[in-house]
C-alpha cells in the first residue's frame, strides 16, 4: 500500500466529515431549514472516500443526487456548501442550485446532478475535452445501479469506449432505485459484468471497504491516466438512511430490518477505524479529537450558512441560460 498514516488519517477524517455533515443535514430537514428533498449519503462515505483519493486535485469529477460524499471527498469548502443547501446567495451556486446542483471547477466538481444518469455522458464529453487538449486529467463519475439501467449509462460507457477516453465510472450499488430493489429491474448479477460489453474491465468492489475501493480506483486511474481507456468499478454498497429524509421509517417499507441491521453492522467509518486502531495509527483519545474538529467545521458552517442572505431579487435572472 502506497499510503502513508497521514494520508489514511486524512480519509478517515474525510469519512467522519461526511457522516457528520450528513447527521446535520437530517436535523436541519427535520427542523425545516433546509429547503427541498435530502439524499443522504450516510453508509457510503467509503466509496466517494476511496475513490477520490486516488486522484489528483486537478482531476475532475462528476456527481448524482446523492453528491454531498463526492464533494467532501474531493474537497469542497463545507461553508458554501452549507449555504447552498440551505439556498443562500454565498453558496457554490448563489443559493440557485441546492443539495442536487454543488459544483467547485476550481477543485474539479463538475456538479451533482438531479437528473439521474446524465452525469455519466457529462462525464465522457469532460474527458473527450480533456483529450483534445492534450491533458494527463482523469474524469471519475459516480452513478447508482438505477442510473445504470438508463440509456445514458449505455451512450456514455459506448462513448469514452470507442474514444478510450481517460475515465473511471464509479457505480455505488447500494440495492436500490428508491424502493426498487436492482434484483427486479437489473438484467445482470453484477453491474461490473455490464463492462464488457463497452470493452473496458469491470471489476466488483467491497464498498464498505475505504482501502479497496482506494486500491481499484488507483489501477483504474492509471489506466485511464496512460490512456488505455476507461474502467467500470461496481462498489457494493448499502445507504443506511431513507431514499430521501422524507421516506417512511428509512425506506422499512420496502427493505427488512434484518437486512438494514446486516448492513448497519458493515459501517465503512467503524470498519476503517479499527483497521487504522490496529495498525497503532489511530487511538480513541484521537478519534474524539477528529470528531471534535469535524463537529466544529459543521458548526462553523452552518452559522455561515444561516448568517447569509437569500439571493436578491435582481440576481433572478443572473446565471441564466435557458
Ligand atoms: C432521469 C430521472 N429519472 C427519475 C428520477 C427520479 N429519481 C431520483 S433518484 C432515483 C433513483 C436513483 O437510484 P440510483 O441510481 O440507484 O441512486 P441511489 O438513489 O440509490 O443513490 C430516481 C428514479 C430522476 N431524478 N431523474
Ligand atoms: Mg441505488
Amino acid at each position: 500500500m502506497d499510503l502513508d498514516g497521514d494520508k489514511l488519517l486524512e480519509m478517515y477524517r474525510k469519512m467522519v466529515t461526511i457522516r457528520r455533515f450528513e447527521e446535520k443535514v437530517a436535523e436541519l430537514n427535520a427542523r425545516g431549514v433546509f429547503p427541498g428533498l435530502a439524499h443522504l449519503y450516510v453508509g457510503e462515505e467509503a466509496v466517494a472516500v476511496g475513490a477520490c483519493s486516488a486522484l489528483r486535485a486537478d482531476d475532475l469529477i462528476t456527481s448524482t443526487h446523492r453528491g454531498h460524499g463526492h464533494c467532501i471527498a474531493k474537497g469542497c469548502d463545507l461553508k458554501p456548501m452549507m449555504a447552498e443547501l440551505l439556498g443562500r446567495y454565498t453558496g457554490y451556486c448563489k443559493g440557485k442550485g441546492g443539495s442536487m446542483h454543488i459544483c467547485d471547477f476550481d477543485r474539479g466538481i463538475l456538479g451533482a446532478n438531479g437528473i439521474v444518469g446524465s452525469n455519466i455522458p457529462i462525464a465522457a464529453g469532460a474527458a473527450l475535452g480533456v483529450k483534445m487538449m492534450k491533458q494527463d486529467r482523469v474524469v471519475l463519475c459516480f452513478f447508482g445501479d438505477g442510473a445504470s439501467n438508463g440509456g445514458s449509462f449505455h451512450e456514455g460507457l459506448n462513448f469514452a469506449s470507442i474514444w478510450r477516453l481517460p475515465v473511471v465510472f464509479v457505480c455505488e450499488h447500494n440495492m436500490y432505485a428508491i424502493s426498487t430493489p436492482t434484483k427486479k429491474s437489473t438484467s445482470v448479477a453484477n453491474i461490473a459484468d455490464r463492462a464488457s460489453a463497452y470493452g473496458m474491465p469491470g471489476e466488483v468492489i467491497d464498498g464498505q471497504d475505504v482501502l479497496a475501493v482506494y486500491e481499484a480506483a488507483k489501477r483504474a486511474v492509471a489506466r485511464a491516466r496512460r490512456g488505455d481507456g476507461p474502467s467500470l468499478l461496481e462498489c457494493k454498497t448499502y445507504r443506511f438512511r431513507g431514499h430521501h429524509e422524507g421516506d417512511p421509517g428509512r425506506g422499512t417499507t420496502y427493505r427488512s430490518r434484518e437486512e438494514m441491521e446486516l448492513w448497519a453492522a458493515r459501517c465503512p467509518i467503524e470498519n476503517f477505524k479499527a483497521k487504522l486502531i490496529h495498525m497503532g495509527l489511530l487511538s480513541e483519545d484521537l478519534a474524539r479529537g477528529i470528531e471534535d474538529e469535524v463537529s466544529r467545521a459543521i458548526e462553523e458552517a452552518v452559522e455561515y450558512a444561516m448568517e447569509s442572505p437569500l439571493p436578491p431579487l435582481e440576481s433572478a435572472l443572473e446565471d441564466v441560460y435557458a
